[in-house]
């Protein structure tokens, strides 16, 4: 690690590793520096292991690892599990990761709302619209109560959900979806109780020797995808909007050069905005005593979800997807970096080394070896943050310019398209009926449907590569693309996410709705043809959309001419929120299959015949023109269905 050598690849020799021009760049400025990153580690480990590839070895107990041949003998671990066992035990583990995740950040954000209703942490609540919004789906009568009362009560009522002993389904999720589906999914026998309780059942019924029945254990898959879905998603989501208020349209700028020259630079990195909002409060105001240390001010910049939650709510810009985040760091430019929970790689620190860069993490849970940690309670948020931004100043005058180079390449990205400012643009077209111009213009083949594209990036795959050319494709077709995670942050880098987005990548019919709206709703021009959800706990955003426009029309989701795709997939979290997805009734493109392939059973349920049983499947395809032809492919099948 940090040696200066000349034995640097051209730009030309990482186009296999990203698109990205930044990231290249700074791909050749690490070959130069010899700095490894998770592409060096990627060729390191090839090849990579087959049977694990295919989901085919086993180590649920200690007479193993166990693995079976897919190609002759043996076909059974020394229990006699066989091919479909082993991969349904593993597949389910993996949402169990995921939904354990998710519903844990969740769970962060529902203790910080009691603290904050409480008086006894330091954050105000800033979505009134959200308590409200939140009680009434709850049931929770609002009348007389101040917001800070409503606030606890519901923070209460999601706890007891976590805390629930009888053996009732979670209230939060029969809260949120329509009937047609708690009925099906109740049929189905996946309704999931307490989402702790589930977990551990999960955890159980995959050790060794208890559940033998591939098909039960899909089932199982079923129900933590809907664990992940409501105790993850939903309640994070709807409980971070009260605290920090429902994103609203916001404008910013996205890739390495938003990183500055001459200010501060703080990277927030993970994914919970109870650290990355306060960090961006005390940035703003401390600014002056960076400037007494020689510095322009403080200049606060995302990676991952992080990146998402500020971007959404305080127009942070993006430095970059999963893959940018070693990148960001060589870049030498970077102060601090601080990271919370997800998605930050435990290189980052050895990274961070060849530079001045201080990587702090803030969890319990989440610590590196080599980091300063912060323990940021949520009681002491501010008196932490502090202490954060000040660290980052200090390390300012270390910054050697002679290891400074700063990608040039920025683009303009707008966020903070919740589905209160969806429904409040369109409001403005008919106030009456704000989902009606939509529908309608679906319903006249102005919009041929609309895909969800959310998920991370995949060393596997070239860099924001599969994403662009599905959604190129997609837009030129007319199709409403809505975004979230790391593929937001891949599609804002190449002006996705702008107005002038709208005239270079839609097609005319779309183009003249965008325009419309975008008009109407005073933007004085298009919307851009993406629009940014958020962060991966947004994902409900979608989900919340999804139902009213099923809602509107009198129809199931699963009916409707939409699609999801995780265009490049990695966390164990993509996993689970796509199998919520489908669970949902929707058709889910991936490019990269789980490891499901080494079982013929489970791989054909999850593309087949689970259709049968949600409405919803999964579709793997890597190259992403084939992707979209699939998936616009369904959605045609949907509006024939429709009669549209
Ligand atoms: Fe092998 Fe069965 Fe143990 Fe798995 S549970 S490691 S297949 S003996
Ligand atoms: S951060 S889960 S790499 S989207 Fe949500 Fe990005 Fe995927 Fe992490």
């Amino acid at each position: 690690m940090c040696d200066s050598n000349q034995c640097a690849h051209s730009h030309e020799h990482y186009h296999h590793h990203t698109i990205d021009p930044a990231a290249a760049e700074m791909l050749e400025k690490a070959n130069r520096e010899h700095i490894e990153t998770a592409w060096d580690r990627y060729e390191q480990q090839k090849p990579q292991c087959g049977f694990g590839d295919l989901g085919l070895c086993c180590r649920n107990c200690l007479q193993g690892p166990c693995r079976v041949n897919p190609f002759g003998e043996p076909k059974e671990g020394i229990c006699g599990a066989d091919a479909d066992l082993i991969v349904a035990r593993n597949l389910l583990r993996t949402i169990v990761g995921g939904a354990a995740s998710h519903s844990d950040h969740s769970y962060m954000a529902i203790h910080c709302l009691k603290l904050a209703a409480e008086g006894k942490a330091p954050y105000q609540l800033k979505g009134a619209d959200k308590i409200k919004s939140v009680a009434a789906k709850l049931g929770i009568n609002a009348k007389g109560k101040s917001d800070n009362d409503l606030a606890l009560e519901i923070a209460l009522a999601a706890l007891a959900d976590f805390g629930s002993y009888d053996d009732e389904p979670m209230k939060w999720l029969k809260a949120s979806v329509s009937a047609e589906r708690l009925e099906a999914w109740n049929k189905l026998g996946v309704l999931p109780k307490n989402p702790d309780r589930e977990i551990r059942t999960a955890m159980h019924q995959t050790s060794m020797g208890v559940d033998g029945s591939p098909v039960n254990l899909l089932l199982s898959c079923l129900k933590l995808g809907l664990v992940d879905g409501y105790a993850g998603l939903q309640m994070g989501t709807d409980v971070q909007d009260i605290l920090f208020g429902i994103p609203y349209p916001v404008k910013t700028e996205a890739n390495l050069g938003v990183l500055s020259h001459d200010k501060v630079n703080i990277v927030v990195h993970g994914h919970m905005p109870e650290v990355s909002e306060k960090i961006v409060e005390w940035a703003r105001k401390l600014d002056g005593e960076a400037v007494a240390a020689g510095a322009a001010g403080i200049n606060i910049a995302g990676i991952c979800c992080s990146g998402n939650e500020v971007l959404m709510r305080q127009g942070v810009p993006l430095a970059g997807n999963y893959l940018s985040q070693e990148l960001a760091i060589i870049t030498g430019a970077v102060e601090l970096m601080v990271v919370d929970v997800q998605c930050f790689m435990p290189s980052i620190t050895k990274v961070a080394a060849c530079y001045h860069t201080k990587v702090v993490t803030t969890t319990p849970i989440g610590q590196l070896p080599d980091a300063e940690y912060i323990p940021f309670t949520h009681e002491e948020a501010d008196k932490k943050a502090q202490e954060t931004v000040r660290m980052a100043i200090a390390a300012y005058a270390k910054r050697d310019p002679a290891k400074v180079q700063i990608p040039s390449h920025k683009s303009e990205a707008w966020g903070g398209f919740s589905v209160e400012t969806i429904v409040g643009a369109l409001s403005k077209v008919d106030a009456e009926k704000p989902l009606k111009p939509l529908v309608d213009n679906i319903a006249a083949g102005n919009i041929l449907g609309a895909v969800g594209v959310v998920g991370c990036n995949n060393v596997k795959l070239t860099q924001d590569k599969v994403t662009v050319e599905m959604v190129e494709e997609l837009l030129a077709n007319n199709v409403l693309v809505v975004a979230t995670g790391c593929t937001a942050h891949a599609l804002a880098k190449y002006g996705f996410l702008s107005p002038a987005g709208a005239k270079k990548y839609a097609g005319e019919k779309l183009l003249a709705v965008l325009t419309a709206v975008g008009e109407a709703a005073g933007l004085g021009g298009p919307l851009p043809p993406v629009l940014h959800m958020g962060s991966c706990v947004d994902n409900s955003r979608i989900g919340d959309l999804l139902n009213a426009l099923a809602a509107y029309l009198g129809v199931a989701v699963k009916d409707l001419p939409v699609a999801a795709s995780a265009p490049e997939l990695q966390h164990e979290k993509a996993v689970s929120i796509g199998t919520w997805a489908v669970a949902m009734g929707v058709f889910t493109h991936i490019s990269i299959a789980p490891f499901v392939l080494g079982s013929p059973l489970v791989s054909k349920v999850l593309t087949d015949d689970l259709e049968g049983l949600t409405g919803g499947k999964f579709y793997v395809e890597a190259d992403g023109r084939k992707a979209a032809e699939g998936i616009m492919a369904h959605i045609r099948n949907k509006r024939k269905a429709l009669g549209i």
